[in-house]
């Protein structure tokens, strides 16, 4: 585990100091929880359930935090609800039709879920109490995006996503309301115009995609029972069951279909770029940004790889890391969407069924990056940055290898020792370097 770690700063050195930056940041926003016991218990929930997203949180101005913070721990509970297996069809249904009332209510009580989740579920009245605490404005959108999204998971309850026209009322329901709502808060706040429903539908629908996509194998295999969220529109095309395409023999239907649900995904790209395109306020950009530069990453990464359906496929996080540092404004945007959509591009097969829709999609979101005129400057820059840091490691590892040896008197100079020696000082070298 460790090792691998070491490979991994070895292969991209590149990623450490922002890694060593994201540490320290996360160490800073856990030790500056609010004194009363109710927002520090909803920040400390936000924490423990996604840390990346706690972080990009932090940005925002404290009254627009505290609101996306509710908005966020309500819809986890509402998940957590829908998500729940064991809590019968009749009990949910319910649940999720009335939660947007149930917010209201400090005494209102419903336990579910697992370890973090539970302890959300079983302490709900703090996030009630805090929720009350909220401008009138804010607390009408939450109420509005619970009562349709409830609505919406209780449709789908007892119904399976059959047509792509399912899914993506599926993913407007559970994402795509996401979007409207935040939209309809950073309009609140008095820092946004209010954009448009379509675009922030799609803001939603790219991330939620790109998770359904990402996360087959993990769903599938969920106990007691499998959850599937494909719509059979696609994945009938190439198996009789969806479980079939995680099996050895079925790779090359497996690949192709899993093509043909990122192509679907890369179709809202375009809307992306035009609604971060359209925002103003600095932190609420880089909030919206930083995910969507994930998601078109993970689709890349995803693209015509079988590990999908073996393993967990996720991004390095040291990339993660240099992603959030990295991204403030649209040209960092345009920048890294034209270098990934290049890197999924390169990954198109010829004879495979959508490789020309695939293509078509990329070069909407190639055509729009470059019509910005941002590009070149940027994006040159960015490269050079990495094959310095790559030149000024291997230099560094050149050099300190003799050392170790001649220290250690080991024979061999790519021993294993050597190696993890070098990969041990080479950090305390650069970082030395790099504060001068
Ligand atoms: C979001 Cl309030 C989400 N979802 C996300 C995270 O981003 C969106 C859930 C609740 C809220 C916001 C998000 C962020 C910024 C602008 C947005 C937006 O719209 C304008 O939502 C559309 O994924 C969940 C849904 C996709 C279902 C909406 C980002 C996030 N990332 C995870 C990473 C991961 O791998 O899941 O949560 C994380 O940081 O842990």
């Amino acid at each position: 585990m460790v090792l691998r770690s070491l490979w991994t700063i070895i292969d991209h050195p590149e990623d450490l100091m922002p890694l060593v930056r994201l540490k320290m940041a996360v160490a800073r926003i856990e030790k500056e929880i609010p004194a009363e016991p109710h927002w520090a218990f909803c920040y400390g929930m936000l924490t423990k359930v996604s840390r990346s997203f706690a972080l990009v949180i932090q940005q925002l101005c404290t009254e627009l935090r505290n609101a996306v913070c509710i908005f966020y721990l309500v819809l986890r509970a509402l998940d957590t609800v829908e998500d729940d297996t064991s809590v019968p069809s009749d009990i949910k249904v319910p649940i999720l039709q009335l939660f947007h009332q149930h917010i209201y209510d400090k005494n209102w009580h419903f336990s579910c879920g697992t370890k973090d989740y539970k302890v959300l579920m079983d302490k709900f009245d703090l996030v009630s109490t805090a929720f009350l605490e909220l401008d009138r404005s804010y607390q009408e959108v939450i109420e509005d995006i619970t009562r349709r999204m409830g609505a919406g998971m209780a449709k789908f309850i007892c119904k399976e996503v059959e047509t792509v026209e399912d899914y993506d009322e599926y993913c407007h329901y559970v994402a795509g309301l996401v979007g409207l709502g935040l939209s309809k808060l950073f309009h609140a706040s008095g820092l946004e115009d209010l954009a448009s429903d379509s675009l922030s539908n799609s803001m939603g629908l790219f991330l939620q995609k790109t998770n359904i996509i990402r996360d087959y194998l993990e769903d599938i295999n969920e106990i007691p029972k499998s959850r599937m969220f494909w719509p059979r529109q696609i994945w009938s095309k190439y198996a009789n069951k969806l479980e079939d395409l995680k099996f050895e023999e079925n790779s090359i239907n497996a690949v192709q279909c899993l093509n043909d649900m990122v192509t679907n995904a890369l179709m809202h790209g375009e809307d992306c770029l035009q609604y971060m395109s359209n925002l103003r306020s600095p932190a609420i950009f880089r909030f919206c940004a930083i995910p969507q530069i994930m998601a078109i990453g993970t689709l890349a990464l995803c693209y015509n790889n079988i590990e999908v359906f073996r393993g967990v496929v996720k991004m390095r996080r040291g990339l993660t890391a240099q992603i959030s540092e990295q991204t403030s404004d649209m040209p960092d945007v345009y920048c890294a969407f034209y270098e990934f959509s290049s890197m999924l591009k390169d990954k198109v097969e010829e004879n495979d069924p959508n490789a020309a829709l695939a293509l078509k999609y990329v070069e909407t979101i190639q055509q729009a990056c470059i019509k910005s005129g941002t590009l070149n400057k940027r994006c040159f820059q960015a490269k050079v940055l990495k094959i310095c840091c790559k030149i000024l490691f291997s230099l560094s590892y050149k050099m300190l290898a003799p050392c170790v040896c001649f220290k250690a008197e080991v024979s061999r100079f790519d021993s294993l020792k050597t190696k993890v020696i070098c990969t041990i000082a080479y950090p305390i070298v650069l970082l030395m370097l790099w504060c001068k």
